[in-house]
């Protein structure tokens, strides 16, 4: 392999001796995810300077950790620093060779007494070895010009720990990045707490369409009633949650603005002339054979990725045919409405 790998290779066995981080380390708040998939990095900021408040935080982006955008932070200003990358990553089929190395945010105030927690959101590259153990190192800067170095990685030096996340095994459906044994690869079920979800998939679409359609079966096997809030993806500007109905001859859809109920003990099904995940301001054609990850949040049970299987333009799987034309032939009044007042 090449030094890349090498190097994060040698940075996860060094990690192995070095587990017991105390609580109240800067630390990142899923210190676990799968490569090749999306990941949310929350820094968690839980003191000041001894006694001083936090002014400043800068975090280094691990490579690895491609495409990263940082979150703004209310009360704070946010600077990034784009560098290359030591390699390339393929992102949705471009080629990603630079981006932002480091996230600094600053110019706000945390006093020592409270808790924050600063946010970025990238994608892991699929040829991370499981078990590989990214570092990403902090500095805590504080109001009376003293500062904290969470640098640490593994047992070296005197820094304090680095916030770090443990890489685990490509999930299945989400090798495709760099793999092409995608058209093989239909997503299995996935598990968030009680709810099981299968068979997502979406549409192909045309170049230049600025919309698709996904569809997924939800069921609910716990006592509780849940409800589908929002979903997000990389592959689009925004998703949103729709539905179709009748209007005199012509069937139109809407936005469902209260989300999707998930009722317990119940199956919920969104296919093709009925419910769906609409895909908005596309970023480039969804490839039929590929897979798309999307964010899915629910009220109750929280957020999960679920890998949408792309199939052709006018996939009947699901037993229905309306969903290709309706995006593309249909009046699109409301749908502008809905978008722009975003
Ligand atoms: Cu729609």
């Amino acid at each position: 392999m090449n030094a890349f790998m090498n190097r994060l290779a040698w940075a996860g066995a060094l990690s192995l001796a070095g587990l017991s981080a105390a609580n109240a380390h800067m630390t990142l708040g899923t210190g676990e995810a799968a490569a090749g998939g999306s990941y949310k990095a929350v820094i968690r900021v839980p003191h000041g300077c001894d006694g001083a408040a936090t002014t400043e935080i800068r975090v280094k982006v691990p490579e690895g950790f491609y495409s990263v955008k940082p979150m703004p932070h209310a009360g704070w200003q946010l600077e990034t620093v784009i560098g290359a990358y030591a390699n390339t990553y393929m992102n949705h089929g471009t080629p990603v060779s630079e981006g932002v190395t480091e996230v600094i945010w600053n110019g706000g105030e945390l006093p020592d007494a409270f808790y924050d927690e600063f946010v970025m959101r990238g994608s892991l590259s699929a040829d991370i070895a499981p078990g590989t153990v990214l570092y990403f190192p902090a500095e805590q800067l504080c109001a009376d010009g003293s500062a904290n170095h969470w640098t640490g990685m593994g047992e070296t030096g005197d820094a304090e720990p680095a916030p770090k996340l443990t890489v685990t095994a490509v999930e299945v459906g989400q090798g495709h990045h760099h793999h092409g044994d995608q058209e093989a690869m239909a997503p299995e079920h996935v598990t968030l707490g009680d709810l099981d979800i299968t068979d997502a998939f979406a549409r192909a679409t045309l170049p230049g369409a600025p919309v698709g359609g996904g569809f997924l079966t939800i069921t609910n096997n716990g006592d509780t009633d849940d409800r589908l809030m929002a979903a997000s993806s990389d592959a689009a500007g925004e998703l949103q949650l729709h539905n179709m109905r009748m209007d005199g001859e012509v069937m139109k859809m809407y936005r469902m603005t209260d989300g999707i109920p998930v009722p317990a003990h119940e199956t919920v099904t969104l296919s093709p002339g009925g419910m769906h995940v609409m895909f908005m301001k596309l970023n480039g054609p969804l490839a039929e054979g590929s897979i798309v990850d999307v964010e899915l949040t629910f009220e109750k049970a929280g957020t999960v990725t679920v890998p949408f299987a792309v199939k052709s333009i006018a996939a009947k799987d699901a037993g229905h045919s309306m969903h290709g034309m309706d995006h593309g032939a249909m009046d699109h009044g409301d749908m502008k409405m809905d978008a722009g007042s975003r």
